[in-house]
């Protein structure tokens, strides 16, 4: 079993800081889950362009106003505690924070650590991915 916390995490280099935002990464690829689970921060007035191609996203807003606009169509949907949305088809999107938004987001695959964007938007490909995601927990332990 793990058990930490985000206090601990904070100012480590699980503390990973962006221009807009600010990502506390609970748990990672070294963890063996098969996603990476993360507490961010993302800085209030601010618009971030993200397109994952590399990976698939839930996010889960537990705090703040924004909104998401699927560059595809231009739609735009308000963001608000409660709100998740899946990026589901790697979607171009911009993410608006009209206020700081707290956000809980998971990857699939995990991130293994240090991530930031690239100028496409997206975190880079593992180097060395897992033959297949969903049977490549750790070992298990009981
Ligand atoms: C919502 C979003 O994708 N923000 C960028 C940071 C990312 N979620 C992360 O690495 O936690």
């Amino acid at each position: 079993m793990i058990v930490r916390t985000l206090q601990e995490l904070i100012g480590t280099e699980r503390d990973v800081h962006d221009a807009t935002w600010n990502s506390r990464r609970l748990l990672l690829k070294a963890d063996g889950m098969g996603f990476s689970l993360h507490d961010t921060l993302i800085h209030a007035g601010t618009q971030t362009r993200m397109c994952y191609r590399n990976h698939l996203e839930a996010v889960y807003c537990i705090e703040g106003q924004g909104e998401i606009e699927a560059l595809a169509t231009g739609q735009r949907h308000a963001i608000v505690p409660g709100t998740v949305y899946a990026l589901d088809r790697h979607d171009d999107h911009v993410l608006y924070a009209h206020s700081a938004l707290r956000l809980v987001c998971v990857f699939n695959p995990p991130l293994t650590g240090l991530e930031t964007h690239g100028s496409d938007g997206a975190y880079p490909p593992d180097p060395d991915p897992d033959p297949d995601p969903e049977l490549a927990p750790r070992e298990v332990r009981r």
